[in-house]
């Protein structure tokens, strides 16, 4: 039987991430050593561990059939291979930064200068796009302190925090683009992967949808019923039950974790009483 060869990253800011995403779907794995490949237990995967910017062009070539990467790692590398999923952990931004004591009026102060980068391709759609005539200067690592050193008037980087630009006396000035993990595949899957994909997908998908939801249990007065079940967007209608003391139910629904906040307020006012907010683990629709 065929398995689906996943490509994640060895050692970075991806592979923690990348290794417990496969874990919440289930997968299971031998955890540790300095192994490169290793097979899972109890679903048809291999996963290959790699440099983060190999993944493209291996999943190009078909050493791997699937690879979790940055979207910035995916758009930069401009090979043959597609986003299947957007996987939301890892986000940053890709950014124009310069040396704080600048003062900055926009985009034409880079006209004619130079800005180090380990993103030429990215860096040179911008600026085509932004009719910005630039040189680039192509560095592996350590962009930030090309500046300080001479190499360049500016930097087109990776920022999440920003401490790193604030440390090296930079600022940010544009954004070029946001990124976080991707899950990319191959063009041309076999059927049988293809299937084996599916399957990831539906347990990739069900796990997210569980860290968006929250489970919500409440207790109110049979009177305020209606309009508390009013505020309550479940995934159905919620659920109620009558509690043991007269006149009063408890309700059950889920609630998406960014209306959360408004919710719990709104649910207050109208006089719910004992909330209780639990964390879902899977949630298939
Ligand atoms: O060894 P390998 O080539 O596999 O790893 P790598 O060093 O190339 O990549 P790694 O592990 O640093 O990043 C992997 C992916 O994580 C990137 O492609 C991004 O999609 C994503 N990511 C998320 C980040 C960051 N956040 C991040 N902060 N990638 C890099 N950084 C760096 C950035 O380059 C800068 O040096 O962190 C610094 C900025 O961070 P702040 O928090 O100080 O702003
Ligand atoms: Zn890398």
């Amino acid at each position: 039987m065929s398995k689906l060869k996943i490509a994640l990253q060895k050692k970075g800011r991806l592979s923690e991430k990348s290794i417990l995403l496969l874990e919440e779907c289930g997968i299971k794995f031998p955890n540790g050593g300095a192994k490169l490949i290793t097979g899972s237990t109890n679903f048809p995967i291999e996963i290959l561990f790699l440099r983060d910017d190999d993944i493209p062009q291996y999943v190009e070539q078909g050493v791997a059939d699937v690879g979790i990467i940055g979207e910035n790692v995916f758009l930069e590398s401009r090979k043959n291979i597609r986003i299947v999923e957007k996987l939301g952990f890892s986000a940053c931004r890709l950014s124009l930064a310069v040396p704080k004591e600048i003062s900055y009026s926009g985009l034409e102060f880079f006209n004619n200068k130079r800005i180090a980068t380990s993103y030429p391709n990215l860096l040179s759609d911008y600026c085509q796009k932004n009719n910005l005539n630039v040189t680039i200067e192509v560095i592996s690592g350590s962009v930030e302190i090309s500046t300080g050193i001479g190499l360049a008037d500016g930097i087109c980087d990776i920022v999440s925090s920003g401490s790193t630009l604030l440390s090296n006396g930079l600022k940010e000035v544009e954004k070029v683009m946001n990124s976080q993990a991707v899950l990319v595949s191959s063009e041309n899957l076999e059927a049988d992967k293809q299937r084996i994909l599916e399957k990831l997908l539906f347990r990739i998908r069900s796990v997210q949808r569980a860290k968006e939801n929250k489970y919500i249990l409440l207790n109110t007065p049979n009177d305020k019923l209606e309009q508390i079940t009013k505020i309550l967007p479940g995934m159905n209608s919620p659920t109620i039950l009558p509690l043991a003391k007269p006149g009063w139910s408890s309700l059950h629904s889920v609630i998406s974790e960014d209306k959360f906040w408004d919710i719990i307020t709104e649910l207050k006012e109208a006089g719910a009483e004992g909330i209780l907010v639990i964390p879902i683990e899977k949630m298939i629709l």
